[in-house]
């Protein structure tokens, strides 16, 4: 019967006749004997001998079919079983040219995306996405928030104007979503509690290690929340995506990065929380800059945190950070303004530790309609656009907020990567948007 390497590998099959189908992930022949290296549809790989005269046309990447006993041999690479091949049908032989070998530069490997997603590196992380995702969704269904699918295609920015993806929308313009928050607070009249999981688009002009010009966004909104409030439920839902991945990931962990069980085991919760102002006083008395035209000045009240902040912020931490209570001005037009200082907002960051930085963005949104237009009309956005938006202020608005987790930022951290290209699938960059 055909079976899974990962099901085969057990010492009760020692001895018995196997059938397994699969790709030619490494391949030595020699005279007598030929060794394969044989990677099966998840991604595990056992060693295969065959006779050579029942390999003379095998490639690399062809895909067969072998059949023979599985035994021990402690030579065999990872767990010492070896299946020896008595019979072999091919269902394709691969042209001889793959492009993916040992040594290949990194966009050579972005190059060939499609291929190199084969490699082990890229098995080991697209599990790791696969259980990010997987115990998102089950968090989600055990504290009882609804699923719901946004559109992608909007009329209304969210985050702003500059990063806008315009698509021309039959005879009109329309934008790819940025963030399906709008979407969400429309839902918790009705619905109540509700996450969901799309992939966002920001036309991002700047290359950086940790921006996509596609990512996979997990939003999330409920009514009656406080801030209070938004800060537990991602300080749970994060504290349970970490602990699971840990308790369940442990092979994909080692393999992609041997230092990062021991940093999750260090994770604990509660996670501090800071407000900006004291995170600017951090700052300040590390002289921390940032960019203004073309000089770089000490950082002040009312700048935005940007990368090397964030990264001064979080680099000694084992924990992540929560950064509360931000200045209006430098938050998007939803953000509610604080009751008791006019000049700051209601918005919240989860920064992840060891200078990863932002996570996760959220906070309580506005709920005032006169205040909402006015914001909108002060961020330069068309009021028209969110006419819509508005009548959720006017037809029993309630207290209300949620969050937006950036998985990749997440599986970056978790994987202790430097760049965000390498966890996700198909990389979407300001100069690459194939394969
Ligand atoms: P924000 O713009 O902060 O907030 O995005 C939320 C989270 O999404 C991730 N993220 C990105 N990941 C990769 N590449 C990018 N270009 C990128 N941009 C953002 C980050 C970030 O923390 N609607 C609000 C959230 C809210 O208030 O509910 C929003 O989208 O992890």
């Amino acid at each position: 019967m055909f079976k899974r390497i990962a099901d085969l590998k057990a010492d009760d099959n020692v001895g018995k006749t196997v059938v397994l189908k699969g790709w030619i992930h490494r391949l030595r022949k020699q005279k007598q004997k030929t060794f394969i290296i044989l990677r099966d549809d998840r991604g595990d790989i056992i060693q295969v001998v065959c006779p050579s005269r029942l390999c003379e046309d095998l490639t690399i990447e062809s895909s067969i079919e072998i059949t023979g006993p599985l035994n021990r041999d402690s030579r065999a690479p990872e767990d010492g079983y070896e299946v020896k091949a008595e019979r072999i049908v091919s269902f394709n032989i691969a042209e001889t040219d793959y492009p993916i070998g040992e040594y290949q530069s990194e966009e050579t490997l972005l190059d060939y995306r499609h291929l190199s997603l084969r490699t082990r590196k890229m098995i080991n992380v697209g599990r790791v996405r696969n259980s990010l995702l997987k115990y998102s969704r089950d968090w989600f269904y055990a504290e009882n928030w609804m699923e719901i699918t946004p559109p992608i295609l909007v009329k209304s920015a969210v985050e702003g104007g500059s990063t806008l993806f315009k698509v021309k929308y039959f005879d009109d313009v329309a934008f790819l979503s940025q963030s399906s928050q709008l979407y969400l607070e429309s839902m918790i009249y009705c619905l109540g509690p509700v996450w969901s999981i799309t992939p966002s688009f920001r036309a991002e002009k700047s290359r950086t290690i940790r921006h996509l010009a596609e990512f996979t966004h997990l939003e999330a909104e409920a009514p009656w929340i406080t801030i209070d409030d938004l800060i537990s439920i991602q300080e749970k839902l994060v504290f349970n995506l970490v602990e699971k991945i840990k308790e369940n990931n442990t092979a994909e962990l080692d393999f992609l990065n041997t230092t990062s069980k021991i940093k999750l085991e260090r994770i604990s919760i509660p996670f501090e929380k800071i407000s900006y102002d004291k995170a600017i006083d951090i700052l300040r008395s590390k002289d921390c800059k940032i960019k203004d035209g073309d000089t770089n000045r000490v950082i002040e009240w009312g700048d935005d945190l940007n990368i090397e902040s964030e990264r001064e912020l979080t680099k000694d931490r084992y924990n992540p950070i929560f950064v509360i209570n931000y200045p209006l001005g430098i938050k998007p037009f939803y953000v509610k303004q604080s009751d008791v200082d006019s000049k700051t907002g209601m918005a919240v960051d989860l920064l992840a530790p060891e200078g990863y930085g932002e996570i996760s963005g959220g906070g309580i949104r506005e709920d005032n309609l006169e205040k909402l237009k006015n914001r909108i009309t002060e961020s330069k956005l068309e009021p028209k656009d969110y006419q819509w938006y508005l009548d959720l202020r006017k037809y029993g608005s309630v207290p209300h907020g949620g969050f937006g987790l950036g998985m990749e930022r997440v599986l970056r951290w978790i994987l202790g990567f430097e760049d965000i290209k390498d966890v996700v699938l198909f990389p979407r960059t300001m100069s690459r948007i194939t394969p």
